[in-house]
């Protein structure tokens, strides 16, 4: 756990109890701050009783606290403890904005942020890989699911390798990266912003939050982003803000087992710009660039059977991520593939996967957005409108012949029926295991099934 003198004596709210909220609180006390907790859910309250304070921070006066720390799922725009934390003269931040407070006391590190809508926690687990294969010491934490408060500090000239969301950045204020990314910006969790110039708005601050003389890289393949690269290469000196080289790595991709895909050069071509600002060399690079194994739920063999080759691609959450997975398989006569998707929509559209469409010889639709992805597809493929996720797996392998592809890839959040995109990737796989796997591979009903 990351520990910090700055923290002793001093007084936090922590709201939301989760991952975030549970390593802030650890850390916080361990450093000797007085904490107050709360999570709407009694369960996580229960843990901490007895070593915190247990008070919701909209019923108490927060008069004299030195900070109210939001963990990145309580919904900032619209919760009504920012309006209050504000008029109380307290400051809002996150557990990342403590990991900036805490540098100053960590043995000499440095620190890479990346962010972007897509391809952040592929792009940060290669850094760290690369990172790790060259033999230097590296901790990845943030987004990725490892909250960095909770992981232990590295020896002196180690490196943080930060996966930040945007809600994450909503709520640091400083901290300054050695190196920083930003792979790409799309339209996604507009929920939380008023429009998308305030969600990529809020991606920028990574980058504002450097010193000029710290190096950025950009995916530069959208408007957006390349918007924000231009706007920091003003402000600094050349080499500083950078796009990524696509070309000149490009050439080498056919040696990356798990990085294959325009999205995936993407990914290692950020990866590779912060790997050499860090000082590997480029063997170094190409080397861990090959030995790099992916991440599950990110187009995941989960297994053939019976000819049919299974695909979790259930971290992706939007349209833009679910067209690459599309596009990964162009038309073949020996080969069909059966598409599931939907679950909690981020918007009324398909349009970024429809490039792809030619490639699918079926749908099947599950969850809130079912019946809406079902009209879309409709005119371009036969789709079955299956509700939930049993039904889809249990059609899709009714239909599938030996050489075809069953590519569970949701382009929406899973949140309409499973707890986060984990749980629904591991349904998935426990669904093919038990209606795949039977022998004679005949689907069976989903009655028959414990999973979802
Ligand atoms: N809560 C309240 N009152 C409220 C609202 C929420 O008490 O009004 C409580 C909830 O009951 C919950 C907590 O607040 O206990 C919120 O927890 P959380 O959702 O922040 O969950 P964590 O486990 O802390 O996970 C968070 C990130 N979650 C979100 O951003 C929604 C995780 O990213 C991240 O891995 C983790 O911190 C560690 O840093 C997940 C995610 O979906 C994977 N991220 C989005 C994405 O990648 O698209 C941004
Ligand atoms: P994030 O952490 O930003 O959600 P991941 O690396 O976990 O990104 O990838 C999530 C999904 O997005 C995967 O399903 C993958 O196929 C797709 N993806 C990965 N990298 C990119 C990229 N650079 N551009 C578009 N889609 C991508």
């Amino acid at each position: 756990m990351i520990v910090s003198a700055a923290f002793s004596g001093k007084r936090y709210a922590v709201l939301g109890l989760a991952r975030t909220g549970l390593a802030t609180v650890e850390a916080l006390l361990a450093s000797g701050a007085d904490v107050t907790a709360w999570d709407r859910r009694e369960g996580p309250r229960e843990e901490l009783a007895g070593r915190a304070t247990i008070a919701d921070p909209l019923a108490i006066d927060l008069t004299g606290f030195d900070g109210m720390v939001l963990s990145p799922g309580v919904p900032l725009n619209t919760h009504p403890i920012a309006a209050k934390a504000r008029a109380a003269g307290v400051p809002l931040m996150g557990d990342i904005e403590l990991f900036a407070q805490a540098r100053a006391g960590l043995p000499p590190h440095k620190v890479v942020g990346i962010t972007g809508t897509n391809g952040k926690s592929t792009t940060t687990a290669l850094v760290d890989h690369l990172l790790r294969a060259a033999g230097l010491p590296a901790r990845m934490g943030g987004n990725i699911g490892l909250p960095i408060l909770g992981q232990a500090p590295l020896p002196v000239d180690g490196t943080y390798v930060l996966e930040l969301s945007s809600y994450q950045l909503d709520l640091t204020f400083s901290l300054a990266c050695e190196a920083a990314a930003l792979t790409n910006i799309t339209p996604d969790h507009l929920d939380r912003y008023s429009g998308f110039a305030a969600y990529a708005a809020s991606k920028a601050r990574l980058f504002e939050m450097q010193d000029e003389g710290q190096f950025a890289v950009f995916g530069c393949a959208d408007e957006a982003t390349s918007a924000i690269q231009r706007a920091e290469l003003a402000r600094r000196p050349q080499g500083r803000a950078v796009c990524a080289r696509y070309a000149y790595w490009q050439a080498h991709q056919a040696h990356w087992p798990s990085l294959q895909g325009p999205h995936n050069l993407q990914n290692a071509a950020v990866a590779a710009a912060i790997a050499v600002e860090l000082g590997l060399s480029e063997g170094q690079i190409l080397a861990g660039l090959a030995s790099f194994r992916g991440l599950p739920h990110r187009m995941e063999l989960v297994g053939t059977y019976h000819g049919v080759l299974f695909i979790n691609d259930s971290k992706a959450t939007n349209p833009a991520s679910t067209a690459p997975a599309l596009a990964a398989y162009p038309p073949n006569p020996g080969r069909r593939v059966h598409w599931i998707c939907g679950g909690l929509p981020k918007g009324d559209d398909l349009d970024e996967c429809a490039p792809a469409f030619g490639n699918i010889a079926a749908a099947y639709t599950i969850g809130g957005a079912g019946p809406r992805f079902a009209e879309i597809l409709e005119p371009f493929m036969p789709v079955e409108r299956c509700e939930m996720l049993c039904e889809a797996v249990r059609r899709a392998i009714a239909a599938a012949r030996p050489g075809d592809v069953v590519l569970f890839s949701p382009a929406c959040a899973s949140f309409d029926q499973f707890r986060d995109y984990e749980v629904r990737g591991e349904a998935f796989k426990a669904l093919v295991a038990e209606l795949a796997g039977r022998a004679g591979g005949a689907a069976a009903p989903c009655g028959a099934t414990t999973a979802a």
